[in-house]
């Protein structure tokens, strides 16, 4: 590729000093790799928020406008720019003071947030040294490295991927299992529908718009959640809620939100609310089931010809077994809040028409939340409609741009995240000692504090290895899991707690040695556009070189992995700069489509930006098990559905029994346990305008939903008459877990006894002592970490109460955003 030596030069004069000093090891490919892509000329890139272009001038991201053919962008993109340019980015390799000098208590001050500045050789130097002494003293069970999460999109630069190869190189780790979203649900459906469905593409929303009557849109929000995709959204799901919005305008399809908020969704469609009492869905669902089949409105065809183990699930319905009780709507009714009338109304409308019930994950995200996904496939098997376009059940249609047509072509490869063939790590032990080297992903606190402890999952016992070493990327734990007083106790424990981020986020706060990533505008990637509809192929283009002394993590790994030994960063690399690994992945993947889809040559790609794969093709969810079920069982244990499942019985479980059934809960507002002391439920959903704890830093979008500089809290407007609380009002939110600061938002979209704050709101307490409040307002600094059940262990953030009141005084300043306290070493 011949280098425009013009545009080069102007590019290094718009480097700043900063960037000049920075160590990029690929500074030269990337120029020419660039070369084509003028100053000020349009870039294109891929994200979780949207395919757009940048423009950059003088070396800045000047503008971000949204990809032509993402006809719904979201108002997200907004907060791009705000990403790369802030206060909280990272900027150098960083160290705990108390860590290093290694201070009386130096263990108990993590979060006070004092590090010091070191060069990339000492900050390197010292992370190679933690992992050869915990393998040393401990060997494998010593070190965490299996944490995943939401990092940038990008089939090469998926950071935990290069982590995770870099430290397999050295030793081995405890890894995870499972997935905060969808832990309870991905565990249970495979014993009852044979697949995790939750990952699944569902039927195309073009099918369900044609065939469905009814659609019960359930503890689902899929406006607000579909504006973010794990690989870049296309978005074109927004045109199908705007059909479906019309068709519920002109009655052509009944939708109902089962509910106890007012969504985004509802509002949007204006469709029916359903309001329900949190976390008690599954009662009402015994009652339509009661309903169903005591008056005899239920599909026995489909019953006998699909299903296994109704019996005893009858049985238990009506009384005879368990608890002896009968689930007749009037029960129901008492624990969720739905008269009984209208229980019975709703059960004859579901078997009255063709029905598509669409599930969202929070409902799973509750203690126990095994238990209503697996009664929803026993309603929808109840009312006969799975298989059948516009019926059923599906528990993933609002994520990922799940439902729109697919087109069936091969996405690009990535990175490799383990060893190849013939690599053997520096430390070749992979003796745990008896402790388990993979555990249920949220139950890793539980592990730091009680090494040892035997817990059951999912049919097995995993004894929870005595973790001293946390290494985190692409993830972030101190906003992400539950209790974060109960974190900071548990990490006395820790020896060392290793971060790579671009952002400087409490889990950064929380460590001992933190090092500079770039964002994934400073480097170069290819992103497939629609994670499940394959509609096409993004470049990446690199905007900006990285800020600061940041390095993208391929760089990183590189730099740890040459203290492996000689000749080890090349074998990390496989010997190719990011650009050969781009086009590698580009051609490889051109390869895997040949025949079907004819890509043009890596270059006009790059210079182009995007490749389209064409329209899609529409899908019905187990529609070929539909049609015969001999031949295309599913994949549960008998290859039908399980309404009664033997083997999760012969679990002998207490929380997760042979069949779907209801649990109290440990905490549950509106008459349930500890609602006395703590009447409001939180509900930490996912927000509107980030992602999780993503883009919470970008100021420009911060400030479009921040109540005083505080995350907002949602509240009914007549609690918060009760209280004194007025719109715009500071609130302190407690519990005795924690106790946080947020701005008040009052609205009639919320119910009595609820309150919404979203996760991902950073995480600022006044200091490293536990209790200490929260300054901006995460919700899991209140929130209970338990597992669902002993099925699947998995996070139960939604069963949380607390007690609000007007905050008094004045409220000490937010400390989430500005970075680290720099002190001199
Ligand atoms: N209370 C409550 N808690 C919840 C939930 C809830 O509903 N309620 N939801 C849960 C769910 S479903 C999820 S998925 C999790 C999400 O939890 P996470 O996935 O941990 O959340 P993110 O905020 O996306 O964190 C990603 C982090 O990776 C960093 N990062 C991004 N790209 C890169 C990169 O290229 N390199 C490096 N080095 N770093 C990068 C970001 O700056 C950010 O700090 O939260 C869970 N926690
Ligand atoms: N904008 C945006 N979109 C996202 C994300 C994001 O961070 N931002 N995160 C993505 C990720 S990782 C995930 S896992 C998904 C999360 O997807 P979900 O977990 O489905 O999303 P939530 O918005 O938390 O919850 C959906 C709805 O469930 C309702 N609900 C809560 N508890 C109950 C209950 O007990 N009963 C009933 N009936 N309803 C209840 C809530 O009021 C809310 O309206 O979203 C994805 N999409
Ligand atoms: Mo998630």
């Amino acid at each position: 590729m011949a280098m425009n030596r013009r545009s080069f030069l102007k590019r290094m004069l718009s480097v700043s000093a900063t960037v000049a000093i920075g160590p990029s090891l690929l500074v030269a490919t990337d120029a020419e790799a660039n070369s084509e892509l003028l100053e000020g000329a349009w870039r294109t890139s891929g994200s979780h928020w949207g395919a757009f272009r940048a423009r950059v001038v003088g070396g800045e991201v000047a503008e971000v406008v949204a990809f032509s053919h993402d006809k719904h962008p979201t108002e997200m993109l907004d907060g791009i720019k705000g990403l790369i340019y802030n206060p909280s980015r990272v900027r150098y390799p960083m160290v705990r003071l108390d860590w290093l000098k290694k201070t009386e208590g130096w263990n108990t001050t993590r979060g006070d947030n004092r590090f010091i500045r070191v060069t990339w050789d000492q900050a390197l130097d010292l992370f190679y040294g933690e992992l050869e002494r915990v393998q040393k003293t401990y060997g494998p069970s010593g070190l965490l490295a299996g944490q995943t999460g939401w990092r940038q999109t990008g089939q090469f630069h998926s950071c935990t991927t290069h982590m995770q190869r870099a430290i397999a190189m050295h030793g081995f780790f405890v890894k995870k299992i499972g997935d905060y979203s969808t832990g309870a649900g991905q565990t249970i459906l495979p014993y009852v529908l044979g697949s995790t469905e939750v990952y699944a593409q569902q039927t195309s929303w073009p099918l369900v718009l044609e065939n469905a009557k009814q659609i019960i849109i359930w503890a689902n929000d899929p406006v607000k959640n579909a504006q973010v995709g794990w690989q870049c959204p296309t978005h074109d799901v927004y045109g199908y809620f705007a059909e479906l919005k019309d068709k519920v305008a002109k009655g052509e399809i009944k939708v109902i939100s089962v509910d106890p908020v007012v969504s985004k969704t509802q509002n949007y469609l204006g469709c029916d609310h359903l309001y329900i009492n949190p976390q008690t869905d599954v009662p009402f669902m015994l009652g339509i089931a009661h309903t169903l089949y005591t008056e005899d409105l239920y599909d026995k065809d489909f019953i006998k010809l699909y299903c296994l183990g109704f019996e005893p699930f009858v049985d238990y319905v009506t009384g005879k077994t368990k608890d002896k009780v009968e689930k007749t709507p009037e029960w129901a009714s008492a624990i969720c809040g739905v008269p009984a009338d209208k229980i019975r109304e709703f059960a004859r409308m579901l078997a009255s028409e063709r029905t598509q019930i669409m599930f969202g994950w929070c409902v799973q995200r509750q203690q126990h939340g095994e238990q209503p996904y697996w009664m929803g496939a026993v309603i929808a098997s109840m009312l006969g409609g799975i298989g059948l376009p516009g019926g059923g059940v599906s528990y993933a249609h609002h994520y990922s741009g799940i439902g729109e047509p697919a087109t069936g072509a091969a996405g690009p490869g990535g990175f490799p995240r383990n060893l190849d063939p013939g690599m053997t790590p520096l430390h070749n032990n992979s003796d745990f000692k008896g402790y388990s080297s993979t555990i249920p992903v949220a139950r890793w606190i539980e592990a730091i504090e009680e090494p040892g402890k035997e817990i059951n999952y999912n049919g097995s016992k995993v004894k929870l290895p005595p973790i001293k070493m946390v290494v985190v990327s692409g993830n972030n734990p101190w906003h992400h899991h539950q209790d974060h007083n109960r974190m900071k106790k548990a990490y006395y424990n820790i020896e060392t707690a290793v971060t790579i981020d671009f952002a400087w986020t409490a889990t950064c706060r929380f460590s001992d040695i933190v090092l500079p990533a770039c964002t994934q505008f400073e480097r170069n990637d290819i992103d497939l556009y629609g994670a499940y509809s394959a509609t096409g192929l993004l470049a990446m283009h690199k905007l900006v070189d990285p800020l600061y002394q940041s390095r993208s993590d391929f760089d990183i790994f590189k730099g740890l992995t040459q203290r492996f030994g000689i000749g080890k960063e090349k074998e990390f690399a496989q010997d190719m700069t990011e650009m050969q690994w781009v086009e590698k992945l580009y051609n490889e993947c051109a390869v895997a489509n040949k025949g079907n889809f004819e890509m043009p040559d890596f270059k006009t790609f790059w210079k182009d930006g995007y490749v389209s794969f064409g329209e899609g093709h529409t899908f019905v969810r187990h529609a070929l098990f539909r049609e015969d079920p001999e031949l295309n069982p599913l994949g549960t244990p008998s290859g039908f559905i399980e309404i009664t499942s033997r083997k999760i019985g012969s679990y002998g479980y207490e929380y997760c029994q042979e069949h779907p059934m209801w649990f109290e809960k440990a905490e549950r507002s509106h008459g349930g346990p500890g609602s006395e002391s703590f009447p409001f439920w939180l509900q930490s959903c996912h927000p509107d305008k980030r992602l999780h704890s993503q883009m919470c830093e970008s100021p420009a979008i911060r400030e479009t939903y921040t109540v005083q500089g505080r995350e907002p809290a949602y509240i009914n407007p007549s609690d918060a008459k009760a209280k004194g609380i007025k719109d715009g009002d500071l609130i302190r939110v407690y519990n005795d877990r924690g106790q946080l600061i947020a701005g008040a938002v009052v609205s009639d979209d919320y119910p009595s006894g609820v309150i919404r704050i979203q996760e991902g709101a950073w995480y600022g307490p006044t200091g490293s002592e536990i209790g200490a409040i929260d300054t901006y307002g995460d919700p899991n600094t209140m929130t209970l970490d338990i597992g669902t059940s002993e099925l699947a262990q998995a996070c139960s953030a939604y069963t949380c109460l607390v007690e609000y009141e007007k905050f008094k005084g004045e409220a000490p300043a937010v400390n989430a955003f500005s970075g680290p306290i720099v002190v001199a070493p």
